[in-house]
């Protein structure tokens, strides 16, 4: 056990974790900014400021830092791949902008703040989610070409981002999630829709990283492997936190699958069974990493923090 600076004591790892997520915030941020500027003079008035105030809404940055360690651990060294984890987290973004909207789960804070329909409207809201989707192309193709990738990976890269980000993926999983209200799940169909709709993007998180450092298939195999674990570890974790933390840790509204009447990994299995089969998926995860050549101590500290975050 070590101790922080601010004498919490943290588990051997957590350190790591929490050190790679200020990093992803500190350069992924950055780049949000610079993402923001040059929308201004495309996107002017209400539109523009609003997507301003989307995309720079304080996350964790998970999957940014899912990208960093999945990158370095594969050997890659470039500071631009910090335009790859961006790419990443304007996908998820957008996810939460319409996420909360009236027509789905209609929440009133996200990230500590009222989301982007309540402070705007819900049409200002629906157009930035859109607008946020070819954004997210435009940083991957400008951070590929900065970090000398070919155009076959470039091909690799967006394959596996959009996809993730689509029918077979989050908004599948969406939409599944949104047929599936009022209605008990069994675990095998709530897996089948956080298998899409969380679990891809963060899958696709880990693999994006292992392309942009050219890794052998082999690697990247192992990491779309970790990156499905850790997604459903990640959508698990969040149930339990929905059920058990407070509106103030989390950042938005807590109880919210219950007042939803949502199946949830905590109404199929209760709180205890559900962190246990948070943390089984998370050591599968890590079960994963073994046997390839790959640098595992910080997707490891990940695997740890995503199934212990406290929101
Ligand atoms: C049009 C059907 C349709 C879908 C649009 C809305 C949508 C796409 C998909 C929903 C995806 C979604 C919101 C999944 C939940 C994932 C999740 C657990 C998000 C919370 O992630 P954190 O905790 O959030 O990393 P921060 O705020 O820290 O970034």
């Amino acid at each position: 056990m070590v101790r922080s600076d601010s004498n919490h004591l943290m588990a051997d790892g957590e350190t790591d974790a929490v050190a790679l997520l200020a990093e992803a915030r500190h350069v992924v941020d950055a780049e949000l900014d610079r993402c923001v500027e040059r929308l201004a003079t495309t996107v002017p008035g209400t539109l523009g400021t609003a997507l301003a105030y989307a995309l720079r809404t304080p996350g964790k940055r998970v999957r940014p830092a899912l990208v960093l360690a999945a990158y370095r651990g594969a050997g890659g060294r470039s500071g631009a791949i910090a335009g790859i984890a961006t790419a990443v987290e304007i996908v998820h973004t957008y996810s939460l902008v319409h996420d909360d909207l009236p027509c789905m789960d209609n929440d009133d804070v996200r990230r500590g703040r009222p989301t982007t329909h309540r402070v705007f409207d819900p049409c200002i809201a629906t157009q930035v989610g859109y607008l946020l989707v070819p954004v997210a192309g435009e940083e991957l193709a400008r951070a590929a070409g900065a970090l000398g990738l070919s155009a076959t990976a470039l091909g690799a890269l967006a394959g596996e981002l959009f996809e993730a980000g689509g029918i077979r993926g989050m908004v599948g999983g969406q939409w599944l999630d949104l047929e599936a209200e009022r209605r008990s799940l069994t675990l095998a169909e709530l897996t089948a829709v956080h298998r899409g709709k969380t679990g891809a993007l963060i899958r696709a998180a880990a693999v994006l990283g292992g392309i942009a450092a050219n890794a052998e298939p082999a690697v990247l195999q192992a990491l779309r492997r970790y990156g499905e674990a850790i997604g459903l570890a990640f959508q698990v974790a969040d149930d339990v936190l929905d059920a058990t933390g407070t509106s103030e840790e989390l950042g938005k509204p807590a109880g919210r699958d219950a007042a939803l009447a949502k199946s949830t990994y905590v109404s199929v299995l209760g709180v205890d069974a559900a962190r246990a089969e948070a943390v089984r998926h998370q050591q599968c995860a890590v079960a994963e990493l073994a046997n390839v050549p790959l640098a595992t101590t910080s997707l490891i500290a990940l695997a740890r923090y995503i199934v212990t975050r406290p929101s």
